[in-house]
């Protein structure tokens, strides 16, 4: 899937990789001199490996001009290519095909290690050289094993000390994707694992068909029957051909020259890089993980991502699927829309759905969000002190939720804290809550199932209830209820904004927008306004500002102060879950601005778009 835009790239990537393959293919079925194991052998490097497979095919194998063959493949250099060719084909095509099948059941990461190691040394022995190499080489297929398992052994340490360190640390990585083979990313960094895992092989490969212990390039020529000049071969079943130039690795009939403590000590030396390959990077990412455990998640770039950092840590700060956005909301939509309730036998019904939008918090950004109702925030709920309300809730987001009646005396079962209280609405559930409301003021409601995430993504709304009796409402000519809320959106993607490394917002928005795309609240000389400050945010104590004069705290947290307590300031510092109403008089006629005193908060991206951003709105005096 795109979601980035390196997917993109990796797109080209797959492109030249294919047309890479189809080359090779059909040249060597077209007529290059060679074994059949060996066509085989570049196509699928080819695969692999792109662009630098095809490179390495004309350069090193591909027959320049008919009868060439023998003389052209002959360097060292291109003889270890083919030796490494060979082992690379058998041995990644093991490997990867042990990862899509792990990755697929959900095994650790460790253990997917360990079976790709098992998988990729098993179809290189058992297969690529024992069997592929079986009527070259002469001989029965266990006597081919048995030759066969050292230079492989060597060979396959080698080229896995150098694939298992670039799959653990790009799959582990921020992109975790990557542990998925539906996605493009698990074939790119499969591909990238190959190219260095070859790179790791190749001097190993060098000397052991220097030392003859293992193949090089071949040539075969005519009637599809396969054959092999047999250089310095003592007694192999094949004629002897006349070929002069060539080489091949050759084979263990060949009579190597290797010495026991030499191939001892090479064996050691690669069993101690594979080690260090599969071992190295658990100090550094989670290899104890699954790909069902991190289920694809992105991370926020710059968050601390360490060994000992959970699965479900990582789904929590992840950023939103793009796919799962199921609602695009216009970019000029506004949040905190009246709901107006059904009446059913007295009782004030509403019925509230969350799901993942695409919402504008800026007419160029756009946020995917989780939502009440296709809008940020949730729509606004008002009702009356002494109202009976049911709340038809009903959870279209992929992961569970419940929904929390902040500041309310509900009954505990109605309050909403998943897994105390209830237990959270799987998706595509449903929970009624039902509740007297006994109370007044200026509330809200959020979710509090993994509210880390979920409020932070949207998750919350108005709920503003009128005394049962009118006297007791502080009076102001103008109404405006400002919810805060923090976002963090890069590189495409939204994440959770969190007080923690890589996750802070670098978005603010009052009402689901931020300024210039918040409201302007035209007001005339002499007018009041009561502010509603609404610390619907997750993170960040807002010293909210306005200018123009102080204003008066007239109740907190939804209750009214008393006269005697009522005072003046020109800045209330709101915290989450806390709200205050405050009443300020349009003395002078003028712009006059509310905004958060933390300067970065009223910045978007940083950036200053008409003389600030984020938590700013203008009160319009006329
Ligand atoms: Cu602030």
């Amino acid at each position: 899937m795109i979601a980035l835009p390196y997917d993109y790239f990796l797109l080209s990537w797959f492109v030249l990789a294919v047309a890479s393959t189809a080359y090779v293919a059909f040249d060597q079925f077209g007529g290059n001199p060679e074994p059949t194991v060996m066509k085989l052998g570049f196509i699928l490097v080819a695969l692999y490996m792109g662009p630098f497979g095809l490179l390495l095919y004309v350069l090193a194998d591909k027959e320049p001009r008919p009868g060439e063959h023998e003389r052209f493949t002959s360097p060292l250099w291109k003889q270890g290519v083919g030796s490494t060719i060979h082992c690379v084909a058998g041995d990644a095509t093991g490997i990867i095909l042990a990862a899509t099948v792990t990755a697929l059941l959900g095994l650790p990461m460790w253990i997917d290690l360990i079976v790709e190691y098992i998988a990729g040394f098993s179809f290189g022995l058992f297969i690529f050289q024992s069997l592929f190499m079986k009527k070259m080489m002469g001989g029965t297929y266990w006597e081919n094993v048995r030759k066969s398992f050292m230079p492989e052994f060597i060979s396959m340490n080698a080229m896995m000390a150098g694939m298992a360190p670039t799959m653990s640390l790009l799959m582990m990585g921020r992109d975790m994707r990557a542990m998925d083979p539906l996605e493009l990313i698990f074939w790119g960094v499969m591909s990238l694992g190959v190219m260095v895992g070859f790179t790791t092989a190749y001097p190993f490969n060098v000397w052991m068909v220097k030392r003859k212990i293992k193949h090089g390039l071949m040539t075969a020529r005519g009637g599809g029957h396969d054959q092999v000049g047999h250089e310095g071969h003592g007694g192999g079943e094949k004629p002897k051909k006349e070929m002069d130039g060539m080489q091949h690795g050759g084979s263990h009939q060949m009579g190597s020259d290797a010495t026991t403590p030499q191939l001892g000590a090479l064996a050691g030396v690669t069993s101690f890089l594979l080690i260090s390959g599969m071992v190295l990077p658990g100090f550094s990412v989670n290899l104890s993980l699954s790909a069902r455990d991190v289920d694809g998640s992105i991370m926020p770039p710059g968050m601390i991502n360490t060994f000992d950092l959970p699965g479900e840590a990582m789904r929590d700060m992840a950023a939103v699927k793009p796919r799962q956005v199921t609602y695009a909301a216009a970019p000029d939509a506004r949040g905190d829309k009246v709901l107006e309730p059904r009446v059913e036998n007295g009782v004030k019904v509403f019925d509230i759905e969350a799901s993942i939008i695409r919402w504008n918090i800026l007419p160029h950004v756009a946020v995917e969000a989780y939502a009440y109702n296709r809008q940020v925030l949730g729509p606004r709920l008002q009702v009356t002190e002494g109202d009976h309300v049911r709340i038809n809730f009903r959870n279209a987001l992929p992961e569970s939720t419940t929904v929390h009646w902040h500041g309310l005396i509900v009954p505990n079962e109605m309050d909403g804290p998943a897994k105390v209280t209830q237990d959270p609405v799987p998706p595509g559930g449903a929970y009624t809550y039902e509740f007297d409301v006994g109370q007044s003021g200026t509330y809200f409601y959020h979710s509090h199932d993994h509210p880390d995430r979920q409020q932070a993504l949207g998750l919350y709304g108005a709920l503003l209830i009128a005394p049962k009796d009118p006297a007791n409402e502080v009076k102001a000519d103008l109404d405006y209820a400002i919810q805060l809320q923090e976002w963090l959106k890069r590189e495409w993607l939204t994440y959770p904004a969190m007080l923690m490394e890589g996750a802070l917002p670098n978005y603010f928005t009052i009402n689901g927008k931020a300024y210039p795309a918040t409201d302007t609240v035209a007001m005339k000389v002499g007018q009041t306004i009561k502010l509603r400050f609404i610390g619907t945010n997750n993170n960040f104590v807002h010293p909210m500002h306005v200018h123009g004069g102080p204003f008066e705290v007239v109740a907190v947290d939804g209750v009214n102060l008393k006269d005697s307590a009522r005072y003046h300031a020109d800045t209330v510092n709101v915290g989450p879950g806390q709200r205050y109403d405050v009443v300020w008089t349009a003395r002078k006629p003028g712009k006059w601005l509310v905004h958060c005193h933390i300067p970065h908060h009223t910045t978007n991206n940083n950036v200053e778009q008409r003389g600030g951003g984020g938590l700013m709105l203008v009160l319009n005096v006329q």
